[in-house]
């Protein structure tokens, strides 16, 4: 199955996010832009790919064990950003250290399972709202989010979601995320 490893925002801080983003539907190019689906709104620690059911049990215990070596911390959503002229996502703010450790030892577990992880890109912490079907200038959209600043929480919570792909054949459909597992940070 499809696996990556997650923050998840409570349902509060989602609402309040998609008070921020609402407005921007009605941005000139905002068709242009396949905004994802509020259920699965998440910040990604470690992306993992297809991976074997064998590898399912040792996955799980790291994971678990890398939560609990982990502090719990404040995060809160924090203005905008883009990926080149494609990605536009929210950003985050107040214990970007401990969520930093934490996506490493995410990744780290995952390598020791047998997941074949990707080494070389840096983390970059951000919850994708769009990405555009064509080159766009997402530059209005940052601008647009830049004084949003969401209510902060605490994140004590390490999620194993699934990502479900589309079949296909429905034009615009996006994966389906389903959290499996989910380990509480330090305990
Ligand atoms: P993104 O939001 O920047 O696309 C599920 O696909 C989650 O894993 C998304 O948050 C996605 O980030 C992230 N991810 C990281 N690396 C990925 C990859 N190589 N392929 C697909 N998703 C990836």
């Amino acid at each position: 199955m499809r696996l990556f490893a997650a923050v998840i925002p409570p349902d509060e801080a989602l609402r309040e996010l998609g008070r921020a983003v609402d407005p921007l539907h009605a941005l000139p190019e905002a068709d242009g832009l396949r905004w994802t689906e509020r259920p699965g709104w998440h910040f990604t620690l470690a992306f993992m790919g297809e991976v074997d059911d064998a590898l399912l049990p040792d996955l799980h215990e790291r994971l678990g064990r890398a939560a609990h070596h982990s502090e719990d911390f404040r995060l809160r959503l924090h203005g905008g950003g883009h990926f080149g002229r494609r990605v536009l996502w929210i950003g985050a703010a107040g214990g970007l250290d401990a969520m930093r450790m934490l996506a490493e030892r995410a990744n780290a577990a995952a390598r020791r399972a047998g997941v074949p992880m990707d080494e070389h890109r840096a983390y970059h912490p951000h919850l994708t709202i769009a990405r555009a079907r064509e080159d766009t200038d997402l530059r209005p959209y940052v601008d647009a989010l830049h004084a949003f600043e969401g209510t902060p929480w605490q994140a004590a919570e390490l999620a194993l979601v699934r990502s479900n792909l589309p079949r296909g054949g429905v034009t615009g459909e996006q994966p389906r995320y389903e959290t499996v597992c989910a380990w509480p940070l330090g305990d």
